[in-house]
């Protein structure tokens, strides 16, 4: 892990964002690998694709939520550049698309790459397609252990909460 000094949302250069990315795959991606290789390649999706990698967490193996079967690989990256929250959020899916997601049929079938916008550096983003903070992030063990690993001092705009803290008190109550 390389792990980010500060909150994570402090200001870099001047029209610098942050963004705290969570990964997840449950499914194997033909010419990559099993889940944990298609999150280290959508690690470097992510640079090729001009953000600057700031962090990277240590992946963990979680238990599925929803109907799918398989279990996990999850992640979390800290990324910077010039994008807004809307074009952020489509060079995401851009992605997504591009190591197999189809975005077909149920809500939370098994996937191949899940990128979801967990917090940015502007605070609260309520959208048409986009709301951030993720509104689900907080009941996530996958998403705040990963999270709190490379930002434990950014605070959640809605809570108040760092992400270390919210890491420990979902930790006490699952
Ligand atoms: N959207 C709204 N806000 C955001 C945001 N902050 N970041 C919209 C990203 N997208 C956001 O997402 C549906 C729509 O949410 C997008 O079109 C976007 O406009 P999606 O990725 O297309 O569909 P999804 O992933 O099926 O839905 P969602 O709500 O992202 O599902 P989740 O919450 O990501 O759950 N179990 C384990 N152990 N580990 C997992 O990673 N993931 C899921 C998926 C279920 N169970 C899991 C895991
Ligand atoms: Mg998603």
């Amino acid at each position: 892990m390389r792990a980010a000094r500060g909150s994570g949302s402090e200001p870099g250069p001047r029209h610098e964002h942050r963004y705290l990315v969570a990964l997840g795959s449950n499914r194997r991606l033909p010419g990559i690998g099993g889940p944990r290789a298609v999150l280290d390649a959508a690690v470097a999706a992510l640079s090729e694709s001009g953000w600057r990698v700031v962090a990277v967490a240590r992946l963990v193996a979680s238990a599925p939520i929803g109907p799918s079967l398989r279990r996990y690989a999850n992640g979390a990256v800290l990324i910077a550049g010039d994008r807004d929250p809307r074009a952020t959020l489509r060079d995401l899916q851009r992605i997504e698309t591009a190591f197999g997601r189809r975005r077909r049929g149920q809500q939370w079938r098994s996937r191949t790459l899940d990128l979801d916008i967990v917090l940015w550096s502007g605070g609260a983003w309520h959208g048409p397609h986009l709301t951030i903070p993720h509104p689900l992030f907080r009941d996530r063990d996958f998403v705040l252990r990963p999270a709190a690993q490379i930002a434990p001092h950014w605070r959640d705009p809605v809570t108040g909460r760092t992400l270390r803290q919210l890491a420990a008190r979902h930790g006490r109550q699952s």
